[in-house]
């Protein structure tokens, strides 16, 4: 097997960070986004989308998507579970996951990528000739910040994002997090819970990945 994908990319970070707690290794072959090896014959031939991460199987079949990837892994490997052990809590984490993959991390794709100088005529990932759209920036910051305003609350009631086990839902939260420092945006001082939470998933051995 083997995965395509990028050490400073935000997704490829959430499945090497999701493999290394479940303790598996595996080839990686990088991507550079920033020269376009995505946008290229090569890379489009395993997706056709463009993005990464992407996992390709020993049969060639090639899965797109961190969460399918993920998934993937967890039905293979499924000891220390991080997708949930019972109705409940799968749920609430496939729940949380998905509210940070749009609430946090949406907006601040739309932030960087409409204000980064290289991404001016690549403003949806995966795409070219699509122009950046000053306008969506601040739009992006404030839905950030109620993002960040929402997961302090959060925190208030639960230690680990999706209740008191750490799963998947951290791994994205802190993807998130320490993406957004990208674009200069820092865990206000005032959420102390996320502050605490944040340093106690910084301590584990996956958030090195
Ligand atoms: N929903 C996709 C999003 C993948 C995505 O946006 N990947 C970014 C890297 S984090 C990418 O491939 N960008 C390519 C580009 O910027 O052209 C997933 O979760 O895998």
């Amino acid at each position: 097997m083997k995965l395509y994908e990028n050490t400073q990319a935000p997704n490829a970070r959430r499945v090497r960070m999701f493999l290394a707690e479940k303790g598996i290794e595996l080839e990686s072959i990088q991507v550079d986004i920033i020269k376009g090896e995505n946008l290229q014959a090569d890379f489009l031939s395993k997706n056709p989308r463009g993005l990464l991460p992407v996992l390709e199987l020993e049969d060639g079949t090639c899965i797109d998507e961190t969460m399918a990837i993920c998934r993937y892994f967890e039905d293979i490997q499924p000891e220390n579970p991080l997708f949930g052990h019972d109705a409940k809590s799968k749920a609430l984490i496939e729940s949380k996951n998905r509210q940070i993959e749009f609430d946090g991390l949406l907006p601040l794709a739309d932030i960087l990528r409409n204000s980064a100088p290289n991404f001016a005529n690549r403003a949806i990932a995966g795409r070219e000739n699509v122009q950046a759209i000053s306008e969506l920036i601040p739009r992006g910051k404030s839905s950030f910040l109620e993002f960040l305003n929402r997961l302090e609350q959060l925190l208030t009631q639960n230690e680990y994002i999706a209740g008191e086990y750490f799963s998947v839902a951290d791994i994205t939260a802190f993807c998130v997090i320490d993406f957004a420092s990208w674009v200069k945006i820092e865990i206000p001082a005032t959420h102390c819970n996320t502050i605490t939470w944040y340093n106690k998933v910084v301590t584990r051995a996956s958030a090195l990945a």
